[in-house]
């Protein structure tokens, strides 16, 4: 018995030397110390030994159990050390690695030009005005002049949302509520989205203007001629040709119309510019006093300018993008040009 002990117990640390996992050492442990182990075997065996013997046999069997426990439970405390040891290694953070890129968007073209254009105006002195895009038929069109039987009032051009209330047609009904409010000196700009029944490759049913006004004492053509010769100038660059041109608005008179010189053809003709060298890129004139008098401001002491112009049409000839659709179409594609 004394050697089977002895044999046993070298077999379970031969065994106990080749375990690397916590699994596999407590199926050891069981198949040598367990309840129906090795060492339990042994001691149903005592029955068979001598009562003299038995004491000493029995001590025995209870160091080798012992100390078979103490090394169990060593190798153990050995692989949890182990394990640690190896999760740290694995999950160490190479700060040096390089970082993963996560794509970032980038500003609409047509916002890019939209915040430029009133970026321009903010240092000549102009304060941004804003107003509601649904309008009343009064603010978008009785205000400003424009008769009863106007083409732009007809359901064609405007979308009417009843008889009184349209999606305005133009930013112009926001100076109007300025006006009301406030006495002169008035100088303002109104940006926004503006809605007309309209879609072709340079027309689309809602797309972004910007106007302006200013009034006060003394404000002549020149003044206005000024100004927006400084803004071309500025937006699309020093001693572009600019041209202002005789034409009819309800509510400026005198009116006009403001060429610059080709920006694709440099003046020289070419289909952009249906071969004239021009191209109109804004509205403007004196504000007409059928429009002061409309807002209480006395004609006779007041005078002032207005302008008015396309945000989409400005972004179109200063990146040369042939079809306005192109804007609302959202294709990635197409707006990563515009960085
Ligand atoms: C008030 C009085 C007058 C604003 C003006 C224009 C001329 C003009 C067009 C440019 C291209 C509209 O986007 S577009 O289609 N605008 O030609 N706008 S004068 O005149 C005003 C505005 C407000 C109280």
């Amino acid at each position: 018995m004394q050697e089977k002990l002895e044999e046993v117990k070298k077999q379970a640390q031969a065994e106990l030397g080749g375990i690397s996992d916590e699994v596999s050492l407590q199926n050891l442990k069981a198949k040598f110390l367990g309840r129906k182990g090795v060492i339990t075997e042994i001691l149903k065996g005592m029955k068979d030994v001598s009562p003299e013997d038995r004491p000493k046999m029995g001590q025995l069997i209870n160091e080798v159990k012992t100390g078979l426990e103490k090394q169990f439970d060593e190798k153990s405390v050995q692989l949890k050390e182990e394990k640690k040891k190896k999760s740290i290694a694995e999950e160490k953070l190479d700060v040096t690695l390089p970082g993963r890129s996560l794509p970032v968007g980038t500003k609409h073209p047509v916002s890019q030009v939209m915040e430029e254009v009133i970026s321009i105006f903010e240092k000549m002195g102009f304060e941004v005005a804003e107003g509601p895009e649904i309008e009343t038929d009064y603010y978008n069109f009785e205000a400003l002049n424009i008769p009863k039987n106007h083409p732009a009032r007809d359901m064609q051009d405007t979308f009417y949302i009843s008889d009184d209330v349209v999606l305005r047609t133009h930013t112009s009904p926001v100076q109007i509520r300025v006006m009301e409010k406030e006495e002169p000196p008035i100088k303002i700009i109104a940006p926004g989205r503006v809605y007309r029944c309209d879609s072709d490759v340079s027309h689309t049913p809602m797309f972004h203007q910007v106007e302006g006004l200013l009034v006060d004492k003394n404000i002549t053509f020149g003044d206005l001629k000024g100004v927006l010769t400084e803004f071309l100038g500025l937006i699309f660059g020093e001693g572009i040709g600019v041209r202002f041109r005789p034409s009819f608005f309800p509510f400026t008179e005198p009116s006009a119309e403001v060429d610059i010189e080709c920006v694709i053809c440099d003046g020289k003709g070419c289909r952009v510019c249906k071969e004239s060298g021009w191209l109109e890129i804004l509205g403007c004139g004196m504000v007409d006093p059928e429009v002061f008098k409309s807002v209480n401001y006395d004609p006779e002491i007041y005078s002032g300018f207005a302008f008015g112009m396309g945000i989409e049409r400005i972004t179109m000839l200063k990146f040369g993008i042939n079809d306005i659709r192109l804007f609302f179409e959202n294709d990635i594609r197409f707006l990563k040009q515009f960085i």
